[in-house]
């Protein structure tokens, strides 16, 4: 297993869109330990393969609290087929655009059907944080980011900080340094 560097905000791979998962054999398997530690790391609640530059669809989440014991969670070549017209707003925040939090609205409900850690077809209905988290990481691999939801004037603002951060080799700075209120535990 091994910790790999996640990509940030402006690396162009982050914009591509993910080939499927063809085979469950060695290689995949070893990707699916470094993501999860990977994520455990950084910390975070999800993450998409293409986040350590690696642009195929599969995604790892874990949405235990702190005091509960892990609940690592595989979705292989996840797809929605169902989103509710009711929608929900929440706080999201990105391992790919650090310090960064925003509130965005999507369905509140979706459906998605995937390939589990053994290959095995399945469907989940998920709401709440698990529908927020798939919709995110499900976006990250078809080369969207949460700040293609929100304003542009406030992605522009996002964007910018970024770019010259990058520029400069230093992490971006916000005003306010807003910690997501949803923070697990
Ligand atoms: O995909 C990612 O960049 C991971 C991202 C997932 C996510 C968070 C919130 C809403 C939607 C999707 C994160 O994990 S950001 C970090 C985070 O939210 C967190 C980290 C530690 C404890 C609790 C939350
Ligand atoms: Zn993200």
């Amino acid at each position: 297993m091994a910790k790999r560097e996640i990509l940030i905000l402006p690396d162009k791979r982050l914009r591509l869109k993910s080939e499927l998962v063809k085979a469950l054999d060695k290689p995949i398997k070893a990707l699916i330990d470094d993501m999860f530690e990977t994520m455990y790391a950084a910390p975070g609640i999800g993450l998409a393969a293409i986040q350590i530059g690696v642009p195929k669809r599969l995604i790892t989440m874990d949405l235990a609290k702190k005091d509960e014991p892990k609940q690592p969670q595989v979705f292989i070549n996840p797809e929605v087929i169902w989103s509710s017209d009711e929608k929900a707003v929440y706080e999201e925040g990105c391992l790919s655009i650090p310090e960064y939090y925003e509130e965005v609205e999507r369905p509140k409900a979706v459906r998605v059907k995937y390939l589990d850690q053994e290959g095995k077809p399945q469907e989940i209905e998920a709401s709440g944080l698990l529908a927020t988290c798939l919709q995110h990481e499900i976006d990250h691999i078809n080369g969207i980011l949460f700040i293609d939801h929100i304003s542009k004037l406030k992605r522009d603002m996002v964007l910018k900080k970024f770019k010259k951060a990058a520029k400069h080799g230093e992490p971006a700075k916000f005003a306010e340094d807003k910690e997501p209120s949803h923070h697990i535990g």
